[in-house]
């Protein structure tokens, strides 16, 4: 099999893969990210890319069109508004998903031809705040760190990442580099206890919003201690006092942390020279994000730890391309390949460059601002590419409103249904992973090839060549002719060279005679080059700043405080990853996150639903009763839209706050109030068919024999047969039907002659029986009686819920390991292989471990 060097489409590291036709997916061991390691969705990639669910041609109002009449009509509504009500009338909203080849050509024809910077992206959502620190600190947005970094540390403090499910082959790289030297001190400062936590020595657990309190503590006490490093303040940083006397006026104690905890965190900081900081959405997605990220840098800047091995604050990338989008200037806030909208020398010269009509000379529309002046009509004409916004946007149904008030809003996007695009007037199928070439900058400023191995399915176009397409129509045929993303990336290239003379960071010039085709990845400006470990940074004094921030004002609240964020095994919308049944199995449903002591409050009890309530909205979630949530705080995953679930999705219970520098919104903190949703009936259904989430309450997900759907209701339906055939949508199938003596409890067998096709249990308490096990029958010839009995069959372990994807390992199998004296993960490994595959499980054993050792000593 002929396999092609590629990169991994999901997060941010940037892994390399080598990937085949038929499916092969393996780790690419030269690559430096990753050297050959893999997590769950990275290996499951295979069972994402066939055509199930694709958009493969172009659809005007629902039919299927050509590409002329589409290309032709968007060109025409997007021209006919810029002339009736100018420029600003107009928008694009980009994806970190984007490749940088496509990236380039939207900013380009946006700022410099259309001459509007209403091209915002989902990048607001998510490295917003970080790169308003960094510019605010540095000048301009270099992150200085590299993975080897991480390695090479003597102590990590991970802040607002759960690094083990968002960056796990980081967090394996870490755990390795632990292990080989145990010495290294790793310390997690998250509000809620995560998988990430298992891995460190210390978990700090800070109230919503607690960073700066303690970030300030820190650098009061490395004054306090002599702990500065004066030569490096004197050289380079200017502010350092203006910081410090800030940070003094602030209580570390208001992080909620103990006085010790307090002690040992700002000891062990300070007596340890090589630090990296990593940081993420639990910073980033703040009403003070930008000031958390500033108050992260100054430790780092008022230490001199910065740039030098194993040292250094590192803001890790969510999404594969995050890092190129911020690069070309993909943001209504920035101009192009690091250079600054505001400033009419960067503008005149990369006007001159692109030889452009115009060049925006004003910031755009940030994202939650862009789709506010869609509701107030401002907007005219909307363009979505590759990303899913009536889903991920705080205010998820008000988004979705305002997109629908837009009079033309056409969606690029690989897959024909999606919450966004359900709303567009006009569709257009772009080629995805493993389809398009290009590039994409992962988190270590590492550029790296994405090669295609598949074909192009159905009419689908790679969104550079769709948007160069237009432009054309638009009449910039001569700026927008490239036949290659290879030629769009050396122009891009060339612009750097061309404003080299403005002294930024973003040198691209080892780029200059790159081989498009072989080339290997590569970081800028050169291999291994840390910035800033003798200053350089990008004020006009060379000097970098540190910046006074003061705690954030303590907010009333009351309700309850909803985190958001990430599952292990699904990467957000589910557009993709909702694909492989190896994914499904981890968690299947939308689920709450709630402290026991709050659930016995609300009487409610395992397996019952949570309702939750804003202003904006409600959602109906699983309660999942644990304390890894501390009291009046809940978690719920991001990840569930109007697809798969009927009130899965959590953006719709958030209002619109943003942090007034980044303008990101604070996705972490929501208020809302929380009640047992007061269901009479609940059912569970597996079928060999999609199914609809067509219910009070539904869930539906792949399985590895087809779907399976969580259902509840208000009212007792009629006829349960005929309920159970609307959602299962199993058409001819004939049914056997069983009731328990009391009428509670109700089963349905659904078979195709001697198939089994599908299964439906409902009961007036949650559904008790093993999914793993209802999921195994369908499919087979199992007799519908014998399958009605809804338990493994006599003798037989029900595996449980899955905990490695790759092995399909489910949490009994794993108890009984445990149980049978497997005290490491290793051990489990040995007996279960668990595990074994791409590691990406390990936090969760090691987490099943600490928790049944209390109980096995107490025996
Ligand atoms: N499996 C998976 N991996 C992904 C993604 C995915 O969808 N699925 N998406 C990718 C993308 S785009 C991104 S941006 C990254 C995000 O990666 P992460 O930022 O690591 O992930 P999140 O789950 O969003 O949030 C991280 C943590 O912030 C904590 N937090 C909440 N409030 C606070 C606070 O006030 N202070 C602190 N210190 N912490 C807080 C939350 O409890 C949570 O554990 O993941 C990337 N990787
Ligand atoms: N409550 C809450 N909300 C959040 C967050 C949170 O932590 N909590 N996190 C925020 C963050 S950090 C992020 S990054 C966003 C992510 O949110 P989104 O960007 O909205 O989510 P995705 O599901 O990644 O959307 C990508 C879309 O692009 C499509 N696609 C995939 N490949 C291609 C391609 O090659 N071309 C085209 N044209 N389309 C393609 C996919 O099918 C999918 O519809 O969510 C944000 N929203
Ligand atoms: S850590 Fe996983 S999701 Fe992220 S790039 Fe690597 S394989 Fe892909
Ligand atoms: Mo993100």
């Amino acid at each position: 099999m002929n396999l092609t060097r590629t990169v991994c489409p999901y997060c941010g590291v940037g892994c390399g893969i080598m990937a085949g036709a038929d499916g092969t997916i393996k780790g690419d061991p030269e690559h430096p990210a990753n050297f050959g390691r893999l997590c769950s969705k990275g290996s499951a990639l295979g069972q994402t890319i066939d055509l199930e669910g694709r958009l493969l041609a172009p659809q005007i109002g629902g039919r299927d069109a050509g590409w002329d009449e589409t290309l032709d009509l968007i060109a025409n509504k997007f021209s006919t508004a810029i002339r009736d009500h100018g420029p600003d009338s107009v928008a694009f909203y980009l994806s970190g998903q984007l490749l940088t080849e496509d990236y380039y050509v939207a900013n380009k024809l946006m700022k410099g031809f259309i001459g509007s910077a209403n091209v915002d992206t989902n990048s607001r959502l998510c490295m917003a705040s970080s790169v308003a620190g960094h510019r605010r600190a540095f000048g301009t947005d270099t992150v200085p760190g590299t993975y080897a970094d991480l390695e090479q540390a003597d102590l990590i403090v991970l802040v607002g990442s759960n690094l083990a499910w968002c960056h796990p082959v980081l967090h394996q790289r870490i755990a390795e580099a632990k292990s080989a030297r145990p010495s290294m001190r790793v310390v997690n400062i998250d509000p809620r206890k995560t998988a990430t936590s298992a891995l460190a020595d210390t978990h700090l657990r800070i109230v919503p919003d607690g960073d700066i309190s303690l970030f300030n503590g820190l650098l009061t006490y490395l004054a306090d201690t002599d702990a500065l490093d004066q030569h490096y303040l004197k050289h380079h940083v200017s502010g350092g006092l203006p910081a410090i006397t800030q940070a003094r006026l602030g209580d570390p104690l208001e992080s909620g942390l103990s006085h010790d905890e307090l002690e040992q965190f700002y000891q062990l900081w300070a007596g340890t020279k090589k630090v990296v900081t990593v940081y993420s959405q639990g910073v980033n997605q703040s009403e003070c994000g930008s000031d958390k990220v500033n108050a992260i840098l100054n430790c780092h800047l008022a230490t001199g730890r910065i740039g030098k091995p194993g040292c250094g604050p590192f803001s890790v990338t969510g999404q594969p391309n995050a890092m190129g989008g911020r690069e070309v200037g993909g943001m209504a806030n920035m101009l192009a390949n690091h250079l600054d909208i505001e400033n009419p020398d960067h503008r005149a010269k990369v006007q001159e460059f692109w030889k452009s009509p115009t060049i925006s000379a004003e910031q755009g529309l940030k994202a939650v601002d862009l789709f506010e002046a869609c509701a107030s009509g401002k907007i005219k004409a909307l363009w979505v590419i590759s990303t899913n916004p009536a889903v991920s946007l705080p205010d998820a149904e008000g988004v979705a409103a305002a997109i629908a008030n837009v009079p033309f809003v056409a969606v690029s996007d690989i897959m024909a249904r999606t919450d966004t695009g359900d709303l567009a007037d006009v569709l257009l199928p772009a080629t995805g992973w493993g389809e398009k070439d290009g590039t994409v900058t992962n988190s270590e400023r590492r550029i790296s090839r994405q090669r295609a191995f598949l074909p192009a399915p159905g009419q689908a176009r790679p969104d550079w060549q769709i948007i160069c397409d237009v432009a054309a129509r638009m009449g910039w045929s001569d700026a927008f002719g490239f036949s290659s993303p290879a030629e769009v990336f050396a122009e891009y290239v060339a612009l750097s060279t061309a404003t080299m003379d403005f002294g930024r960071d973003l040198d691209l010039s080892i780029f200059a005679d790159a081989d498009y085709v072989n080339m290997i990845p590569t970081q800028w400006p050169q291999n291994d080059k840390r910035f800033f470990a003798n200053g350089g940074f990008y004020h006009p004094d060379g000097k970098a700043r540190m910046l006074p921030v003061s705690t954030p004002k303590a907010s009333a609240r009351d309700a309850f405080t909803l985190n958001t964020g990430r599952n292990r095994d699904q990467w957000h919308t589910m557009t993709r990853s909702g694909k492989a049944p190896r994914l499904g199995a981890h968690l299947a449903e939308p689920y709450a996150e709630i402290h026991p002591e709050d659930a016995a409050a609300l009487a409610i009890s395992a397996g019952d639903l949570i309702e939750l309530s804003s202003p904006k909205g409600t959602s109906i979630l699983r309660a999942l009763i644990t304390d890894r949530c501390a009291r009046r705080q809940l978690f719920a995953p991001m990840h569930w839209t109007r697809q798969q679930s009927s009130a899965g999705l959590v953006n719709n219970l958030a209002i619109s706050v943003t942090d007034p520098v980044s303008g990101q919104p604070a996705s972490k903190a929501n208020q809302v109030s929380a009640r047992k949703f007061g269901a009479v009936w609940f059912g569970y259904a597996v079928s060999l068919r999609p199914m609809r989430p067509d219910c009070t309450y539904s869930a539906v997900a792949r399985t590895l024999t087809g779907w399976q759907g969580e259902f509840a209701g208000l009212e007792m339906p009629d006829h349960w047969g005929e309920l159970a055939r609307g959602l299962m949508e199993l058409g001819s199938c004939s049914a056997s039907e069983v009731h328990d003596e009391h009428g509670q409890q109700t089963r349905i067998a659904f078979h195709d002659k001697d198939q089994l096709t599908g299964l439906f249990f409902a009961s007036p308490t949650p559904v008790s029986l093993s999914r793993t096990h209802a999921v195994s029958l369908i499919g087979t010839s199992t007799p519908p009686l014998h399958a009605l009995a809804g338990r493994s069959g006599a003798g037989q372990l029900d595996p449980g819920t899955t905990i490695c994807a790759c092995l399909n390992v489910g949490v009994n199998t794993l108890r009984d390991a445990i149980g049978a004296g497997a005290t490491s993960v290793e051990a489990l490994g040995a007996i279960t292989c668990a595990g074994t595959n791409c590691g990406s499980c390990k936090p969760e054993l090691e987490r099943l471990l600490e928790d049944m050792r209390p109980a096995m000593a107490a025996e």
